[in-house]
């Protein structure tokens, strides 16, 4: 019983840990990137700084018009042509990633489940993306 009353109240306190998190930039990205199904495109590499994230099936013909709204570095910088990695957290949909807009230009394939630091002609170079169905 009371190993059991001690496990309760260590849970609780992870509870409240994780409710009070979202104030933190990196719970934040867990929500909204790591524990979702969601597209999300990092200013930095390795999933670092600013984000920002798509729900699946929801296509961006124009990224120029977006901005990196999450707390970090490149913060307020557009999308458009300053993503340098990507994480596809959808087990079962890929993304088409482009240099132009309208998925025109380069288009690469990131797969469903996968991330990347972009490959040199995407980086710093997208403008597009779709959900592969
Ligand atoms: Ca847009």
């Amino acid at each position: 019983m009371r190993a059991g009353k001690k496990l309760a109240a260590v849970l609780a306190s992870a509870v409240a840990t994780v409710i009070a998190a979202p104030a933190q930039p990196a719970a934040a990205a867990a929500y909204n990137c790591f524990l979702s199904q969601n597209l999300c495109l990092f200013y930095g590499t390795f999933n670092q700084g600013s984000y920002v994230f798509f729900t699946p099936g929801v296509n961006d013909a124009n990224l120029n018009d977006n901005t990196f709204a999450e707390s970090g570095s490149g913060q307020g910088q557009t999308v458009g042509n300053n993503t340098r990695s990507a994480s596809n957290y959808n087990s079962s949909h890929a993304v088409v990633l482009c240099t132009g807009v309208n998925y025109s230009g380069i288009c690469r394939i990131l797969a469903a489940s996968d991330d990347w630091n972009l490959p040199s002609d995407l980086t710093r170079n997208v403008e597009s993306f779709y959900w592969v169905a």
